[in-house]
């Protein structure tokens, strides 16, 4: 049975207790070989800060075929994972991994953001279950702590996903990158968008860096990235700006804010409504032409 779990010796040796523990269940351990050599990731493996043991659920199979999946009952097309398989190979990685949540990866679970991660990051570790074909038997699910979804697309199954998570989580983890930039983490990601970022050439093929980023004016930096924030969030996602506080805003970037998304300064008239296709030249550029 050990011969095709992954690790190095990590469920069967009594393994130096490890940072974090991450463990794939999967029919494909094969596809998360490129994840371990990943520069940050797979330094902290090699560290033995973080571990990533796969585990393929065809070794907890018992027939002579090694079957792990099913016709779906009711009908229909594709196959089902089998749960007694599936749970077999669960509760043998779960003993092993005190306080480690189980999450099952489906394209109708709760959505996985960054504040998940940032929770997730707290334990000691992670078991992910990757489906294939139509996904697990239901009585699956009895056995897991969460059901997630990284986004609304359909995958083929749960590893792509898995590997997500890993990355999202495994970044966070003290020892696998600087920590300083993560701290901010949280907030940026329900807050607004980054703003473009610069290197070297001053000039490449025509387009010049912004004069405010050259300019060694650290206010007029902070003011032109906040600006260049709100307008590409308006832009590309427009949802982020529901909870919008401004109360901290300098009173300029309040009042160029409200001309921005057609409020108007307090002394002008509130945009009227126009005949549809009526030029405007008032209200603001509708988001998708700034
Ligand atoms: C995802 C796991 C396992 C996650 C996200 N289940 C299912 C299913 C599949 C295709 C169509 C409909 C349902 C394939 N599939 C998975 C898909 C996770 C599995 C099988 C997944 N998108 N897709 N966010």
């Amino acid at each position: 049975m050990e011969l095709e779990t992954q690790t190095a010796g990590a469920l069967e040796q009594a393994p130096a207790q490890c940072g974090y523990a991450f463990d794939i269940l999967t029919l494909f351990p094969g596809l998360f070989d490129g994840l371990r050599q990943e520069s940050l990731l797979g330094k902290a493996l090699q560290t033995g800060v973080v571990e990533l043991a796969t585990h393929n659920f065809r070794q907890w199979a018992t027939d002579r075929h090694n079957t792990v999946d099913d016709e779906p009952f009711g009908g229909g097309p594709g196959m089902v994972l089998k749960p007694d398989v599936v749970v077999r190979c669960l509760r043998e990685v779960r003993q092993k991994r005190p306080g480690a949540k189980v999450v099952l990866l489906s394209p109708a679970g709760r959505l996985f953001k960054q504040e998940t991660a940032v929770a997730w990051a707290k334990l000691p570790g992670l078991i992910l279950l990757c489906g294939r074909y139509e996904g697990f038997d239901a009585r699956v699910e009895d056995e897991v702590d969460e059901v997630v979804s990284i986004g609304d697309y359909v995958l083929n199954g749960g590893e792509v996903a898995a590997m997500v998570i890993v990355e999202a989580v495994g970044r966070l983890l003290p020892g696998v990158i600087g920590n300083a930039a993560s701290l901010n983490e949280e907030s940026h990601s329900t807050a607004l968008l980054e703003a473009p970022h610069y290197t070297r050439p001053r000039e490449f093929e025509g387009r010049s860096v912004p004069a405010e980023l050259l300019s060694g004016n650290h206010a007029e930096i902070a003011r032109w990235r906040l600006r260049q924030s709100l307008q590409r969030t308006r832009e590309r996602r427009p949802e982020l700006l529901a909870g919008l506080d401004t109360r901290a805003w300098s009173k300029k970037d309040r009042q160029w804010w409200a001309e921005q998304t057609g409020e108007g300064p307090a002394t002008k008239a509130r945009p009227q409504r126009v005949a549809p296709g009526a030029p405007d030249r008032g209200a603001a550029a509708p988001a998708d032409e700034l």
